[in-house]
């Protein structure tokens, strides 16, 4: 039996997921999952990039333990995050996490060398404060002069293995260096922000082998196995390992990526004016998406009751508690409040309307005016788009949330799919399985994916049921 190894971070956990193919279904298997999150110092926000690496270490081990040897795997993470490694590849600072404030400071300055209109022109990425490109830029001098390579955290944790640097094409066009037309670094860019061209290594496709595991990693384990660059960055496999079929497609995890999977670029004023992206996909496709706050607002939910309810929970308690206000998810208030409940009560309270106090009624107004927000970046981007959708793919974590789903079937008046919950790691997996030859492309992973998984079928109120 061949197994392959998917290890998808998200900012929220990160799992091991194995996998083989038997008569034509892709069976999964959880073998390992830690929690993933932001730690705070000194007035900033870091990933702990060592405690990420033994965790990624721990559930190859569990391959081990359990005897099932995979014959490749590869790791996905969340976008625009990076470390930078000094001439004797030492990390010069831990990774700082996006949504650290540190950016806010030097955004502005960028844009006075470089306009937002040419900067979209050029990577079609959206703006976002986060992006690396304004990290980049707000890198101390000593630090900039003295990094001698950069890489995505990715690129980071496959070199930890294997010895060997490469910048994965997915996760590197979110970074905002990279040209939207010829997926290379865009030197007029690095140019503006100061920034070396040595430090970069190869830009590889999904897919491309780097080498086995190090020497004494092989060692450790008592296997050795191949390391498969997959689209590392996990809204790229997200969109793989959904149930495409034409329809819109929503990534619900800590953030919510929708759109569609598209040839070309699409870096109109109309695509730029809705902050609409166009990051790198598989196959030199892109994803044309909007990047909306996401469940990242209910996790901070459920840390302000300090995690007395579970996921499951709080969506149980909405659906007791019904409350119709909404606000607005993507208001930068929410990207790191001190305290999300407050953040949400006091929107309210600051236009004299009516407030959220149970849990549950907060919970409720969070799906609620998630859903708005899907509803109106669909409407955004069937008008950019000149195209009407029937169908909304849901994928990630979020797709188990029943209320949201049926919230977004009534409120677009369309079908809603949830499923596969686990599409990214699903999406990572179908990178190495084609690198492998076990399948022979996308259009027959799709149908792999459709014979594999479950899916819940949503129709909004306005269908009949
Ligand atoms: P990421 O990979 O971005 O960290 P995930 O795809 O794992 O995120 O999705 C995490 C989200 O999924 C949680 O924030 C939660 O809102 C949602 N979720 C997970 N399990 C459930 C569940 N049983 N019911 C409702 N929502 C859930
Ligand atoms: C989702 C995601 C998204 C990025 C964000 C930083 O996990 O990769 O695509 O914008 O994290």
């Amino acid at each position: 039996m061949d197994y392959y190894l998917a290890i998808d971070i998200g900012a929220s956990s990160g799992r091991h997921m194995l996998f083989f193919l038997e008569h034509g279904i892709l069976q999964m298997e959880e073998i390992y999952r830690f929690e993933n999150k932001m730690i705070y110092k000194d007035g900033h926000v870091f990933w702990d990039i060592d405690a990420m690496y033994q965790h990624v270490k721990q559930g190859i081990m569990r391959c081990k333990n359990i005897g099932k040897i995979p014959k490749s795997l590869g790791i996905d993470t969340w976008a625009v995050d990076y470390v930078l490694l000094d001439q004797n590849k030492q990390l010069l600072h831990q990774p700082y996490a996006y949504r650290d404030e540190r950016t806010l400071s030097i955004i502005d300055n960028v844009h006075q060398r470089i306009t937002k209109e040419q900067l979209y022109q050029k990577t079609g990425i959206q703006f976002q404060v986060f992006n690396s490109i304004y990290q980049l830029a707000s890198e101390a001098k000593d630090v900039r002069k003295q990094a001698k390579h950069f890489l995505m955290i990715p690129d980071y944790l496959h070199y930890c293995l294997t010895g060997n640097m490469v910048n994965e094409y997915t996760n590197m066009s979110t970074t905002q260096l990279l040209s939207a037309t010829t997926g290379e670094l865009d030197e007029s860019i690095l140019q503006v922000v100061d920034i070396q061209p040595s430090i970069f290594k190869q830009i590889v496709a999904p897919g491309t082998y780097i080498g086995n595991l190090k020497k004494e990693l092989v060692a450790e384990f008592g296997f050795d196995t191949q390391i498969i660059v997959p689209a590392t960055h996990d809204s790229a496999c997200a969109y793989m390992g959904a149930i495409k079929d034409d329809a819109i497609l929503l990534s619900s995890g800590t953030w919510s990526l929708l759109g569609v999977i598209q040839n070309r670029a699409n870096t109109s004023l109309a695509a730029m004016h809705e902050n609409f992206s166009n990051e790198g996909g598989y196959e030199g496709t892109y994803r044309f998406l909007k990047n909306i706050m996401g469940l990242w607002i209910i996790q901070e939910v459920a840390r302000c009751y300090q995690y007395e309810y579970s996921y499951a929970k709080l969506v149980k308690l909405a659906k007791q508690h019904v409350f119709t206000g909404t606000f607005d998810v993507n208001d930068p208030r929410f990207l790191k409040p001190k305290h999300m409940v407050h953040e949400i009560q006091n929107y309210f309270k600051e236009r004299n309307e009516k407030t959220p106090q149970h849990v549950g009624e907060i919970a409720y107004c969070v799906y609620h005016s998630l859903a708005h927000s899907y509803k109106q970046a669909i409407d955004e981007l069937e008008s950019i788009t000149d195209k009407t959708y029937t169908t909304i793919n849901v994928v990630g974590g979020g797709c188990k949330n029943e209320l949201l789903n049926e919230l977004l079937a009534t409120l677009t008046n369309k079908e809603v799919i949830a499923g596969p919950s686990e599409a990214t790691a699903i999406g990572n997996v179908l990178c190495q399985c084609i690198a492998d030859h076990k399948i022979q492309d996308m259009k027959q992973a799709q149908q792999i994916i459709k014979q594999s998984f479950e899916i819940t079928h949503y129709k909004g109120e306005a269908y009949d049921k």
